[in-house]
């Protein structure tokens, strides 16, 4: 039985509490006014980058846009304490008393698994709603029985979800509402020039704020989790774990992603792993899997670097299972190219489109979520381990569609959440079934 939250979904009380903190700027929001004077504050400056206003009171869309981010904001770190602290038998069998993700007692601050939300959806060059995808995820997580079939009880090995940083907030506005203006004007738009410096350095603000707290996560042999977002929020992380030593990449994707720029963003979502391999001399072992959706010249890349990317097109797997050859064979000999220290990069695209409608860049033909989730527990049996992961491009939908959805369109609209979730309490698994230190492997 799906184990919900007491009380009623999340998402009644989220917009109406972050509307007031926002319009007063004075209402009581638990320790976090400066939270919300940092995020004032990067507004401020994006606005001045950008030359426009972020939160204009004239346009009612992007107040709610900024709303909703807001929420996110505001309302995610003090959910938990509107529950009783804490309730004397907390059973994870029963619907949890708390809105946390997973619904798991909060204070778990120093939890092994450390997971960074990062809103951005900038670069999406088809779907947007990608940023709302942290939110949308811990929204969906609730639900989920913390008993995993294969990886135990996960939940007691530590999972802590960070809220929403300020600036992160302000940056990734500030950068999508660039792109939005970018979109209505095309390349003839008067500052195209100067809006694509200003996505571009508010990309780089968000890497290196990535990459700074995932260092600060590793180096306290915490596992970062990094929660996009489209697939360019991960590049810092990656420049972390690569910092630390050699790394493998373990990719699932419907995408090459290696596109040296794409629609003339450098850190664009489509060019994460060009980007990576670029940046990181010491990823040097790149393992894509899902593949089904490429150009020429990315494929070209793939084939001029043979010991150092390993990309296997989907179809070529389905071929051989059709022939008979057995999934779990292919999925063993793929993760033979795999190094002992490994970050694992999981764009939910990898998955058949039927398991994540709303993406970015849905492909048919995906992968299974037995498949997906077969792999992971094959990754964690050989025994690597895993130095963190990120999950990207699942969609969530704005809050304003979640409040007025009725009984039956909910489950509709958190379908993509809900995928997501499940594939994250998954990752969490693999992360923390693996060796603590780099056992050695023939
Ligand atoms: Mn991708």
């Amino acid at each position: 039985m799906a184990r919900g939250l007491t009380g009623g979904g999340l998402g009644s009380g989220m917009g109406p509490f972050a509307m007031r903190a926002l319009a007063s700027g004075e209402e009581k929001c638990g320790d976090d006014q400066s939270e919300i004077g940092r995020f004032h504050g990067t507004v401020k400056k994006c606005e001045k980058e950008i030359g426009a206003k972020i939160l204009s009171p004239h346009s009612f869309s992007q107040e709610c846009e900024a709303l909703e981010f807001h929420s996110a904001l505001v309302m995610l770190p003090h959910m938990p304490e509107e529950s009783p602290s804490p309730p004397p038998a907390w059973n994870p069998d029963d619907a949890s008393p708390y809105a946390t993700l997973f619904g798991l007692p909060p204070g778990a601050e120093d939890a092994r698994i450390q997971i960074l939300p990062v809103p951005w959806d900038a670069t999406c060059s088809y779907g947007r709603g990608t940023a709302h995808g942290p939110a949308a995820i811990h929204r969906a997580s609730v639900q989920l029985d913390l008993l995993d079939p294969v990886f135990g009880e996960v939940w007691r090995r530590g999972i802590h979800l960070h809220s929403i940083d300020a600036e992160l907030l302000g940056w990734s506005l500030a950068a999508r509402l660039a792109a939005n203006r970018l979109q209505e004007g095309g390349a003839e738009h008067p500052d195209h020039t100067s809006l694509m410096g200003s996505i571009q350095r508010l990309s780089v603000e968000r890497s290196d704020f990535v990459q700074a707290w995932t260092q600060t996560q590793l180096t306290q042999g915490r596992i970062p989790g990094i929660l996009g977002g489209d697939h360019s929020s991960p590049l810092g992380a990656i420049r972390a774990a690569a910092s630390t030593g050699e790394i493998s990449v373990l990719h699932l994707d419907a995408h090459l992603d290696q596109r040296p720029a794409y629609e003339g963003f450098e850190e664009s979502h489509a060019s994460i792993f060009f980007n990576v391999l670029e940046q990181c001399p010491q990823m040097t072992r790149l393992l894509s899997l899902g593949i089904r959706d490429y150009s020429a010249g990315e494929w070209e890349r793939v084939r001029r670097q043979p010991g150092r990317v390993h990309a296997i097109p989907l179809p070529q797997w389905q071929k051989q299972v059709f022939e008979g050859r057995p999934f779990t064979e292919l999925c063993d000999e793929a993760l033979t190219f795999l190094g002992d220290r490994v970050w694992i990069s999981f764009d939910i695209d990898a998955l058949s489109p039927d398991l994540c409608p709303h993406t970015g860049t849905p492909v048919p033909g995906g992968l299974s979520f037995a498949e997906a989730t077969h792999i992971l527990h094959a990754l964690a049996a050989s025994g690597r381990q895993i130095l963190g992961f990120d999950l990207c491009e699942v969609w969530g939908p704005e809050s304003e569609a979640l409040n007025e959805a009725n009984a039956e369109e909910l489950p509709r609209l958190e379908w993509d959440a809900n995928v997501g979730a499940r594939i994250l309490y998954k990752l969490c698994g693999c992360a923390t079934a693996s060796a603590p230190t780099g056992a050695s492997r023939c």
